[in-house]
């Protein structure tokens, strides 16, 4: 009997993030993401929400310690070559990270890559983050982070500022940078003076790179930043430097949202699977 060759072990990606009963952001997006981008995904829920294209009508949080225990589970048996979160909920969620994180070796200076999407409500405005928790976000995991990904609702939310133009934009990415990440990407798709073009900007402190991509007129970008956030982690933990797992990426979620879909009566998802979908489309199976 011919033996099965034994494939080759991918990277491994954990997200730490909640559900989406749609099934269009949070986890799912993410793991989406992931396996699109070469990497085994591996999995951290914090919370479970009850939610459809339309809204978010409910939220069940998981205790801290059930958080900490996914992590650290899959950390000293399988293993991470980068890790992502998403929507944390709570503070006490926050807390349970960073604390399992300093244990096992995940972000700071020489730690796995870690990529911090400060998610806190969703397109509907549907908070997915308590308000007391923003402080817990800039004092225990910003410090921690490889690279920060927040939106323009985000950056509003963390540091006051209300971007509306890219002079406001390079200004937003100082004052996260002054919260200790290594890298900020303040993302520049609600940035609505940019018309045609959606124009992303990464700063290490000291230099800043601008990434501009096409503006795809849609409103079906449903786990969006989810994408973004996960495929810069697969590049980091493919052994692409910062810079360009975001040029990666940038380029991956262009194609994912000009993939998206109408799904119920709200927004639809984007998506990231849309290289294997046209490989099934293209009758290359059976
Ligand atoms: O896209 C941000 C996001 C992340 N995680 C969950 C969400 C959303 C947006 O709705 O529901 C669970």
């Amino acid at each position: 009997m011919a033996e099965r060759a034994v494939g080759v072990t991918p990277p491994r990606v954990m997200t730490i993030a909640g559900t989406d009963s749609g099934g269009g952001a949070g986890v799912a997006s993410d793991l989406r993401a992931l396996a699109a981008c070469g990497v085994h995904g591996c999995v951290a829920v914090t919370a479970v929400t009850v939610q459809n294209s339309v809204a978010v009508t409910g939220v069940h949080v998981l205790p801290p310690e059930t958080v900490a225990a996914q992590i650290e589970a899959v950390a000293t048996d399988i293993g991470l070559d980068a890790v992502k979160t998403g929507m944390l909920a709570t503070a006490g969620i926050i807390a349970a990270i960073a604390e399992t994180c300093d244990r096992v070796g995940i972000g700071g200076g020489g730690g796995t890559p870690f990529v911090v999407d400060p998610v806190a409500a969703s397109m509907g405005g549907d908070q997915l983050l308590a308000d007391e928790a923003l402080d817990a976000f800039r004092a225990q995991l910003f410090p921690r982070a490889t690279v920060v990904t927040p939106n323009l609702d985000e950056v509003r939310l963390l540091t006051g500022i209300d971007v509306h133009d890219r002079d406001a934009q390079y200004a937003a990415a100082k004052v996260l940078h002054g919260m200790g990440p290594q890298w900020v990407l303040v993302k520049g798709g609600h940035l609505v003076e940019d018309e045609s073009e959606c124009v992303d900007l990464l700063y290490d402190g000291t230099s800043f790179t601008e990434y501009p991509g096409p503006r795809i007129v849609t409103g079906n970008t449903h786990g969006g930043g989810d994408t973004m956030a996960s495929a810069i982690s697969a590049g980091l933990a493919r052994g692409l430097s910062v810079p360009d797992a975001v040029a990666r990426a940038k380029r991956f979620v262009t194609e994912s949202v000009r993939r998206s879909y109408d799904l119920g009566r709200g927004h639809g998802p984007v998506s990231p699977l849309w290289a294997v979908r046209e490989w099934w489309d293209g009758g290359s199976v059976g």
